[in-house]
């Protein structure tokens, strides 16, 4: 009874205070809030028609999408289809999207990345990775789709260690996973792993203006798993990092064998020497790319010696600081980019492995920091805080980056500031900026494998949970728990009011070659036994609404949505054809449809639009193909 008042009695200081801290006309919550404030409802508490204030875009792991969500509600607001079809967004059945989706459906989404401008997201591009089928999307914050998929790359298998974006964008870094024979295609023997087999690092060049990304050179390594990465910032900035789990080179029963050895190599990139090599010609091609051999030019790729399996290894705001998690001990291991790069010019080298020297561990680890068990990614605040993910202990640890003082580096239990619960076992954590040179420092998300029925039950696949957590506190403060669709690995977290997006597609802009705005200029074209078709959506029709084809014919429809209002959405889709497109204000799709059965068969537009949405359909009809024409067949 009594905990039943106090619940009560908490909830009703939450909605009582909120009037007062969110002013009416007030477009953005979040402006009127800091995230210390308040009880925990109060702080995620966004009003019906006020807006969040931050965008969290979230990677969906082997869904092939990214889910948008809104901080600090972590009301989920969109979902962006990337690697895979997604009949909501009709993503996947047009020409465009067929085209870019190529012979995959699915793919494996790890880590977004923002695009930047001097180590600060500009707000124009988000980069995602499929680790499945070798490829990268890059998806445009102007319309919050994606644009253009590269690959699969060549000589690079499991893109898993990206889409990590260099402080101007100049590329997106990408490390493989897996080892091949390379190129690939070609056979060899795992049993003959250690000498057939080889992994890569690329540098995928980002076009200025336009965002286009292709293959710019790539580095050949050993046959390492490349695990994940970080690009350098301020005194870093040129440089990379990326963590290995198995130097051992292993090919089988990795859980045992690729966990012998006492430390692992990160891979330490010189992107820019990398640049150079390729415009001096010190390169072979492979399959097409210019590939790099580090044993042949040195500068490109140095080794860094890191304990126990590494997973996250990441570069704090400064530059300076380097911090990487080794999965099987407890500590996380903070390296010195100053005494890195003074290692290297003194040529500071404890061997060398296939021609590349191996930076000496003890001249460049600045500490270990024993922030508990499993120790997964870390994040920072820009505050001087380090914030890291343990996925055994099921925890987040905060502590404090270097400078340490002499009585902290004595006992570097002092620099762990807190430590909070989550629920349960934490892959990626993100605070919002983390990776540029200015953290907004306010909010952290943890992702988490395992909800284990927090939630009501949905059976036995459940959902991944997402937890809100406030940092700007001495001690951090759980304020919130989401739970999305499997399966959220690392998110980014950007300012509302640092991205543009437009809501309809403005006529003037529309550049599609059978785009049609007008009745008249709409029609339908036979030509031997291709029918090709300008239509146009408005409330409430289709023009034309009857199309006539024949057996065997090839249809294509163009489609345009030719209302400049925003969410006025229409769609198609053709009942027994497996066609269903989605037309935004302003925009032309384009669509094909092989007529192989006979019949009458209605479409019909699927998204609501107006009172009179019902009657949005027409009739495609298919008469059978002339009788000698389906003998001569
Ligand atoms: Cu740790 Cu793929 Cu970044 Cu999942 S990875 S957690
Ligand atoms: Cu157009 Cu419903």
């Amino acid at each position: 009874m009594k905990k039943s008042l106090l619940i009560t009695a908490s909830l009703a200081t939450a909605l009582l205070s909120f009037p007062g801290c969110n002013p009416p006309g007030q477009k953005s919550a979040g402006d009127a809030k800091t995230a210390g404030a308040g009880t925990p409802a109060a702080r995620t508490y966004v009003a019906p028609g006020d807006k969040d204030e931050y965008y969290l875009f979230y990677s969906g792991g082997h869904s092939g999408q990214v889910y948008v969500a809104g901080i600090p509600s972590m009301r989920h607001i969109s979902t962006i289809p990337v690697f895979a079809p997604y009949p909501a967004t009709g993503y996947g059945f047009d020409e465009e999207t067929k085209k870019m989706l190529g012979d995959y459906s699915w793919g494996d989404v790890h880590h977004p990345g923002l695009s930047k401008k001097d180590g600060l997201y500009d707000g124009r591009f988000l980069f995602v990775n499929d680790n499945a089928n070798n490829r990268l999307a890059r998806i445009s914050l102007t319309d919050f789709k994606t644009h253009q998929i590269l690959g699969p790359i060549p000589n690079s298998s499991g893109n898993h260690g990206s889409s990590f974006v260099t402080e101007n964008t100049e590329y997106v870094l990408v490390a493989s996973r897996f080892s091949v024979p390379l190129p690939k295609g070609r056979y060899a023997d795992p049993k003959d792993y250690e000498k057939e087999f080889n992994g890569m690092v690329s540098g995928i060049k980002v076009d200025p203006q336009s965002g286009e990304m292709s293959v710019g050179w790539q580095i050949l390594t050993p046959p390492f798993d490349w695990d994940l990465g970080s690009t350098g910032k301020g005194p870093s900035d040129g440089w990379a990092f990326w963590t290995s789990y198995n130097t051992e080179m292993a090919h089988e029963t990795l859980e045992a064998t690729s966990t012998q050895g006492e430390r692992d190599y990160a891979a330490v990139v010189n992107w820019r020497a990398a640049e150079v090599a390729v415009k001096e010609g010190k390169i072979t091609l492979l399959d097409g790319v210019p590939v790099i051999d580090p044993a042949k030019v040195p500068g490109v790729l140095y080794f860094l010696p890191i304990p126990k399996s590494p997973h996250g290894i990441d570069t704090d705001p400064s530059g300076r600081w380097i911090a990487a998690g080794g999965k099987l001990q407890p500590v996380a291991s903070v390296f010195d980019f100053n005494k890195i790069l003074a290692a290297i010019e003194k040529k500071d080298f404890e061997s060398e492995f296939r021609g590349v020297p191996v930076i000496r561990y003890e001249s460049v680890l600045e500490g270990s920091v024993p922030v508990g068990l499993g120790p997964l990614h870390t994040q920072f605040d820009g505050r001087g805080n380090a914030y890291t993910s343990l996925y055994i202990e099921s925890v987040v640890t905060k502590w404090k980056l270097p400078p340490w003082t002499a009585e902290e580096k004595a006992d570097l239990n002092k620099v762990v500031l807190d430590k909070i619960d989550v629920h349960y076992n934490i892959g990626h954590l993100v605070v919002g900026g983390s990776d540029t040179k200015k953290p907004y420092g306010d909010y952290l998300v943890a992702m988490n494998k395992l909800s284990k029925g927090r939630h009501l039950s949905v059976g036995p696949s459940q959902p991944e949970s997402s937890q809100l957590i406030d940092v700007t506190g001495q001690k951090m403060a759980m304020l919130y728990e989401a739970f999305t669709e499997p399966e959220p690995h690392f998110a980014q977290i950007i300012k509302a009011d640092a991205v543009n997006a437009i809501e309809v597609y403005p006529k003037a802009d529309n550049k599609h070659p059978h785009a049609v705005w007008e009745a008249k200029d709409t029609g339908i074209v036979r030509n031997g036994n291709k029918v090709e078709v300008k239509m146009m959506a408005i409330r409430s029709r289709f023009i034309p609404d009857r199309i006539d084809t024949q057996e065997g014919d090839e249809l294509t429809i163009h489609i345009t949505n030719v209302e400049q209002t925003t969410d006025m959405i229409h769609g198609i889709g053709i009942i027994e054809q497996n066609m269903n497109v989605v037309i935004d204000p302003g925009e032309t799709k384009t669509l094909k449809v092989k007529m192989t059965k006979t019949g009458v068969f209605p479409f019909y537009c699927t998204n609501f639009c107006s009172a009179l949405h019902q009657e949005m359909q027409g009739y495609l009809t298919v008469k059978p193909a002339p009788v000698a024409e389906t003998a001569a067949k």
